[in-house]
């Protein structure tokens, strides 16, 4: 299986994360792929490509347009309005407030397209989120070309943005940039299964009212996890989009057996509904020893796991989201990717 991967996923790496009330360093940072990249040329996946230009006309078919030019010129702005340190959300439009109205101000701006402030936005960012973006449209460029599968090693990650707010480390959503691309080349149904730990809120968001695209979800409880206030399991779909979205929530201490379970009840559905092609929100932070999530996976089960999502043998696009175990984001990555060979 080839990997697309760029170098410029450095730009990105802000100094600081708001966590527990303290300044830390990114949980996401740019060593997680120097451990996958070791770990696939240890085991020989060796097949490793830089990708092509992204492709910005299927990311603004998908995406809101002043989203987009906040993202490209907001470090300018914030610096030009003499801010000194990095990007981070400090006012968002909450209860009782205008959803809709845009401020001028920069730092209202970034309230407005922002909905977790742990994600700060630094001078790279903009072009790091492409360099991912373009890793997972190369991948897709891949599968259409008639390979089986192929691995976009997208940092930053991507599937919590939606159409027009970042957050959760995500800027640009990859996998539904993917999946839009795979209808626009002639699949007819395509599913999105994500597999990370937390709930895809922004792939959800961008497909909840589509026939084309079912998005499944296996991820911690909203209840109890980010991104709280989306993920529950009667969020089925609306309009003609209603049935094809589904959600998998599951409490603190989950291990492999509920997990699979539920792993193996969206593969039916997808094979039951007849998606033509796939896309994987390849998280791994479903792991034991993931430092900010609480399902108890091994590394064996991402085997497993990927054996199972082979099965169903579809084209299919694997984007790199989440997994914080540094040390074991390599093994729990490509072991799904070898496990999908199987
Ligand atoms: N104190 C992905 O896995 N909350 N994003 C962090 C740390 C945000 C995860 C809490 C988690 C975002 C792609
Ligand atoms: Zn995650």
């Amino acid at each position: 299986m080839r990997t697309f991967y760029s170098e410029d996923h450095r730009l990105h790496f802000p100094q600081a994360e708001l966590s527990g009330g303290e300044f830390v360093t990114p949980f996401e940072r740019p060593s997680r792929v120097e451990y996958v990249l070791n770990r696939l040329r240890e085991r020989g996946l060796s097949d490793i490509m830089a990708p092509r230009p992204v492709d910005m006309a299927p990311i603004r078919t998908l995406l809101d347009p002043g989203y987009l030019c906040f993202l490209e010129t907001a470090w300018e702005e914030w610096k030009r309005e003499g801010m000194a340190g990095e990007i981070i959300a400090a006012n968002v439009p909450a209860r009782g407030m205008h959803l809709d109205r845009i401020p001028t101000n920069i730092d209202g701006k970034v309230g407005y397209y922002c909905h977790a402030s742990e994600t700060a936005i630094t001078s790279g960012t903009w072009a790091a989120a492409l360099s991912s973006a373009a890793c997972a449209q190369s991948a897709l460029g891949h599968v259409a070309a008639g390979a089986d599968a192929a691995f976009a090693l997208c940092r930053p990650p991507g599937h919590h943005a939606t159409a027009d707010q970042y957050g959760g480390y995500c800027f640009i959503n990859n996998a539904a940039v993917v999946a839009q691309m795979f209808r626009d080349k002639g699949a007819a149904r395509v599913a999105i299964l994500d597999i990370d730990f937390h709930h895809g809120n922004g792939t959800q968001n961008l497909f909840y009212d589509r026939d084309d695209v079912l998005f499944a979800s296996l991820h911690g409880a909203p209840q109890e996890a980010y991104p709280y206030f989306l993920g529950y399991a009667d969020e089925t779909g609306i309009g003609k989009g209603d049935g094809l979205n589904l959600n998998y929530p599951m409490t603190a201490g989950t291990g492999y057996g509920a997990w699979a379970a539920a792993l193996d009840d969206a593969i039916g559905k997808i094979t039951a509904w007849g998606a033509d092609a796939l896309v994987i929100s390849l998280g791994v932070d479903a792991y034991k020893d993931d430092p900010i999530s609480f399902f108890k996976l091994d590394s064996d089960d991402f085997t497993n796991a990927g054996r199972r999502i082979g099965r169903m043998k579809l084209p299919t696009v694997f984007c790199m989201e989440g997994g914080y175990a540094i040390e074991a984001v390599g093994i729990n990555t490509v072991n799904v990717l070898e496990g999908f060979k199987d």
